[in-house]
């Protein structure tokens, strides 16, 4: 038996080998503190009322003073209070430079901590490799097309111009538009905030360090790990995020494990997806941000190791690859793979060849596009979620959904045309008709209170049914506006983010669900309902990644208060004492959401970076004028030619 722990979140400890079980301190105390408020004689507690009623009129000035101190803290020369001490950054890590004997793990965080000054390796002029790609891109231009206008079906889009009235960074803390919202009394400052998510990291380290180091994930309740690919997996897509939150110590130890462990040459079958998106993307945008050369080299060792995949007869690629051997296949039951996976690569291969000089990377995804831009099946440039790696046609078709399957191949169609320089125009033409498709076949607005949502078509009928997958469309619309898109993108982002939102705070614990289903008929009591399967929360970032994208845009504080509350809730409800945080399974019981024992790398690689990013107020921390995220949240360079 545990002691009930002091703890403010929902302490989950183990008893045993494996065998874990809530300790829930707070229902604990409540019930202890009633049973002897029962015990007492009606006298008593009459008594006890009367005191504390006394109490409560004498101690209302003292209060009162108290919480003005606390919001005019800075001005009042008379209050005991102190100012908050800002943010001070500390000096950055050079590559190479040890760590200082004063930063363990395990230290306070201190304020002289923050991002280092990056590589920008990508704004060096004269490198020849970076003209690979880049005339390439420019060729593909139309002869008497204007600089930076597209235009889709008679509609022009001037791609030069933000239709959110934006440069990433133009919007300073003074600005108009960042009067829109202020942040309530119980949201703190930028520094507390950036603490906070730096606590949340350190403490999710601090379990991967000590019950996972090397392996995939953490299993925090059996203080254990899990293996996928047995390559590291949580390590490596942490890099970049430890780099951009200022953790030098952590960041150095980590670093030292891919130089001396990380070896690909290994008897494993990977995902092509899930490796390109987590591993390659990692090692490639740590190397961007740190400019040290041993991750480059790693990303051409697995880059080079995942190209088998695209032996097939269509050469569109099979789902897995081993990498020792250099044999891919296709999952057991089928060939097919699936069309997200096969379209949600091409990021980082593209940055592969730019970076090697070696374009056989950049050929083999941008094969991939072609088929598939060509490709019939479509509903109005929706695509369906499977496709064949023999015939290369799509298959299983009559499903169209932004959620699992398909999500990221419209993620990067349009994140692929930014990367390139925006000259790419089949790019764009594939992206902007598919919003299209969006608006005509998918959306749809909730009962009783008209939430947007972005339901799905199974053979020709409308289901009301949204992942939490979809709501990384909200920034992904929001970044398409900034780069020149409609204006009416932004307009349904911001709907979609306050659906991604309510998905959240709607829910008894605060944290969204997998799926949802959104009630469409009159009488509706709810919006949402939630099916019993459905219940997970596995950590995702993509309500707290559109989050980022639509603070950096618009300023508007309502989305960090968002983020923050989403914060606290993981802190409640998924913090494990022992270190890591972990996916539950039932987001409608707060007494018991259900731990599932499993931290997800995406929490460390995405979730937590971009909760960092949405609380920084400095816009040049990865500005989105320079850096493209891959589907995974690892910032890639946009190429120097569209600087
Ligand atoms: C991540 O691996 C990526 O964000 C991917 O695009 C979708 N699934 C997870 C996070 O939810």
């Amino acid at each position: 038996m545990h002691p009930p722990s002091r703890q403010d979140y929902i302490s989950i400890s183990v008893s045993g080998q494996g065998g874990g079980r809530y300790n829930n301190s707070k229902q604990w105390r409540r019930q202890s503190c009633w049973r002897k408020w029962k015990q007492l004689s009606r006298l008593q507690r009459s008594l006890i009322l009367v005191l504390l009623f006394i109490c409560g009129v004498v101690s209302y000035p003292l209060v009162t003073e108290h919480l003005r101190g606390l919001s005019d803290g800075v001005q009042d020369p008379n209050s005991v209070l102190r100012p908050v001490s800002p943010h001070v950054l500390p000096e950055p890590i050079q590559p190479g430079q040890p760590p200082l004997p004063e930063q363990t793990s395990q230290r306070k965080l201190s304020n002289k901590r923050g991002p280092p000054v990056f590589g920008n390796r990508h704004q060096k002029k004269g490198n020849t490799s970076d003209t690979v790609v880049e005339n390439k891109a420019v060729d593909s231009k139309k002869e008497g097309e204007e600089e930076g206008v597209i235009s889709w079906r008679g509609a022009v889009i001037d791609t030069g111009q933000a239709t959110d009235g934006t440069r990433d960074g133009e919007n300073k803390e003074n600005s108009p538009a960042t009067q829109k919202g202020t942040l309530s009394s119980s949201i703190k400052s930028e520094a507390s905030m950036l603490e906070a998510v730096q606590e949340a990291f350190l403490h999710s380290w601090k379990g991967y360090k000590d019950f996972a180091w090397g392996h995939d994930e953490l299993r925090p309740l059996s203080k254990s790990y899990s293996e996928w690919f047995g390559l590291g997996l949580t390590l490596i897509d942490a890099l970049d995020t430890m780099w951009i939150m200022g953790l030098k110590t952590e960041f150095e130890e980590a670093k030292a494990w891919v130089a001396t462990e990380l070896t690909f040459n290994k008897n494993v079958d990977v995902n092509l997806f899930e490796s390109t998106i987590r591993i390659l993307g990692g090692l490639l945008s740590t190397y961007h941000l740190t400019g040290d050369t041993l991750f480059l080299d790693k990303a051409k060792d697995i880059g080079s190791r995942l190209m088998p995949a695209f032996n097939t007869p269509s050469k569109i690629p099979y789902s897995d690859v081993n990498i020792g051997k250099g044999i891919a296949h296709p999952p057991r039951w089928t060939s097919d793979s699936t069309v997200a996976e096969v379209t949600s690569i091409q990021l980082e291969f593209r940055e592969l060849s730019r970076l090697t000089q070696e374009p056989q990377y950049q050929a083999a995804v941008a094969e991939v596009m072609k088929q598939v831009h060509k490709l019939d099946g479509k509903l109005d440039g929706l695509v369906p979620m499977f496709i064949n790696t023999n015939s290369g046609q799509f298959t299983h078709q009559g499903i169209y959904t932004l959620g699992a399957r398909a999500d990221s191949y419209y993620e990067y169609l349009l994140k692929q045309w930014i990367q390139g320089g925006k000259t790419e125009d089949q790019l764009l033409e594939d992206y902007v008709q598919a919003i299209e498709g969006v608006k005509k076949n998918l959306l749809q607005k909730s009962s009783p209170n008209g939430l947007t949502f972005v339901g799905e078509i199974s053979h020709g009928q409308f289901s009301p049914k949204m992942d939490h997958l979809v709501c990384f469309l909200p920034g992904t619309l929001a970044l398409g506006a900034h780069n020149g898109l409609p204006a009416d993108h932004m307009d349904l982002a911001k709907e979609l983010m306050e659906t991604c939102y309510q998905m959240y705070i709607q829910m008894e614990t605060g944290l969204s669900p997998e799926i949802v289903h959104f009630n469409m008929h009159q009488g509706s009591i709810r919006d949402l309902d939630v099916k019993l399967a459905d219940r997970h929360n596995l950590l995702r970032p993509e309500t707290v990644e559109s989050l980022f994208y639509l603070f950096r845009f618009t300023r508007d504080h309502k989305y960090r208060e968002w983020g923050w509350e989403i914060l606290q809730n993981f802190n409640k409800y998924t913090k494990v004492s022992s270190g890591g945080y972990t996916s539950i399974n039932n987001v409608r019981d707060p007494d018991y959401p259900s731990p599932r024992d499993k931290m997800e790398s995406f929490f460390l690689g995405e979730t937590l970076k971009y909760l960092y990013l949405l609380f920084s107020d400095d816009p040049d921390l990865i500005s989105l004028d320079q850096y493209v995220f891959n589907t995974e949240a690892h910032p890639l360079p946009i190429w120097p030619s569209a600087a």
